[in-house]
């Protein structure tokens, strides 16, 4: 439901997508057949090949040869960027100067200076433009673990433990950094969401190296996320698991804990045992929770006005993404440093 979707003809926001791989069509989909209030108008990809295929699937659609032609057109209202990260700042950068809501995968940007390029052209512009696609906030499971947090259900909050685990990481150039910049960085969001904290400071362990991960990757790594209010999270993240896609989380509180539950639909038991299916990817995994932000973007740019996580909060992100990776090269607990949130992002989560 949209906020005008009662209405006999709601209006629909005309999205424009850059970058149509993996994540790009996946968008695609549930924009075109799974919510309300959105047409792909347009397409754009550095493979002229692939866009021209997804385009073939949306009646109408006009292939753009550069991003910033599709950021340019006319008949787009509002620009979705599921590009590599290093290619987000540059196309979320124009949306911008275009004047043109825009919904850009994580990570907002692989730096934090370039995310902060980011926020100084929206703060620039004076009104919220930009969302980061951190999902997992909109995630049922995680909404109900927040929700325990702050009924007081499990006391103060002291510890919390996260896994993040992938049957195996993408075949293209995937490396040990990115398994803190690209997989990690959806757990320091959420960390940050959860808690309604900052994280101050960032150590890495390195355990026994996994042989099923690829040449010269190492793969386990445990992220250490010190809380501003002294709480200690721990992020196992394992990108070769091989076994299925597996999220987990559980928060400690001085008289109880809240867990994620398994997400299997149904529990089996038979011949003297029982299980469940566990995810295959991150498509799967959080499905509805990718529904639920998206339908939250185009109901927002209907409304005017961008909400859900923001350009600040890719930025903070991304500023403790630096302090993981410093601590991974150096062994050494990295503090975070990052300036106060402006009030132009202050908000209730
Ligand atoms: P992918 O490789 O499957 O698709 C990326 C597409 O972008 C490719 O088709 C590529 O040709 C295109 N591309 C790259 N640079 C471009 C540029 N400069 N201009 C136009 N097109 C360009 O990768 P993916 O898995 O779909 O990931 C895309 C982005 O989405 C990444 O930032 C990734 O971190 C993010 N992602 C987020 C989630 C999530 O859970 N929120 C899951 C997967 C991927
Ligand atoms: C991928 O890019 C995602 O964002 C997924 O959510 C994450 O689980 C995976 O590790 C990343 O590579």
């Amino acid at each position: 439901m949209t906020a005008f979707s009662h209405l006999p003809n709601p209006p629909v926001v005309r999205v424009g997508v850059i970058g149509v791989g993996l994540i790009g069509q996946d968008h695609i989909r549930r924009i075109t057949q799974v919510l309300t209030g959105g047409a792909v108008v347009a397409v754009n990809d550095v493979d002229a090949a692939r866009a021209g295929q997804v385009a073939a699937g949306l009646p109408g659609a006009t292939v753009h040869a550069t991003a910033a032609d599709l950021i340019a057109d006319t008949g787009v209202d509002a620009v979705l960027v599921a590009s590599w990260g290093p290619a987000h700042e540059e196309q979320v950068l124009a949306a911008i100067a275009a004047g043109k809501p825009v919904f850009c995968e994580k990570p907002l940007a692989p730096s934090s200076e370039a995310c902060l390029r980011i926020m100084d052209a929206e703060l620039a512009a004076g009104r919220r433009l930009v969302q980061v696609g951190f999902m997992r906030r909109y995630d049922a499971g995680y909404l109900a673990m927040k929700a325990a947090l702050e009924d007081g259900s499990i006391g103060v909050p002291l510890l919390m433990h996260c896994a993040h685990r992938n049957p195996q990481v993408p075949p293209y150039g995937f490396t040990t950094d990115m398994i803190i910049s690209d997989s990690a960085v959806h757990e320091i969001d959420l960390v940050r969401w959860l808690f309604g904290e900052e994280i101050v400071a960032a150590s890495v362990l390195v355990p026994r190296r996994s042989g099923q991960a690829p040449a010269g990757m190492q793969d386990p790594l445990i992220l250490l996320l010190e809380m501003a209010n002294g709480a200690l999270v721990d992020d196992e993240v394992f990108l070769n698991a091989q076994y299925g896609y597996d999220v987990r989380g559980e928060v400690v509180g001085e008289t109880g804990t809240v867990a994620l539950a398994d997400v299997s639909e149904v529990t089996v038991r038979a011949a003297g045992r029982y299980g469940g299916r566990i995810p295959v990817d991150w498509r799967d995994r959080f499905i509805r929770a990718y529904d639920a932000e998206l339908q939250d973007w185009l109901t927002a740019v209907a409304a005017g006005a961008s909400t859900g996580p923001s350009a600040w909060d890719g930025y903070a992100a991304a500023a403790v993404t630096d302090s993981a990776l410093a601590a991974l090269r150096t062994g050494q607990r990295t503090a975070v440093t990052m300036p106060e949130r402006p009030d132009f992002y202050a908000k209730a989560d």
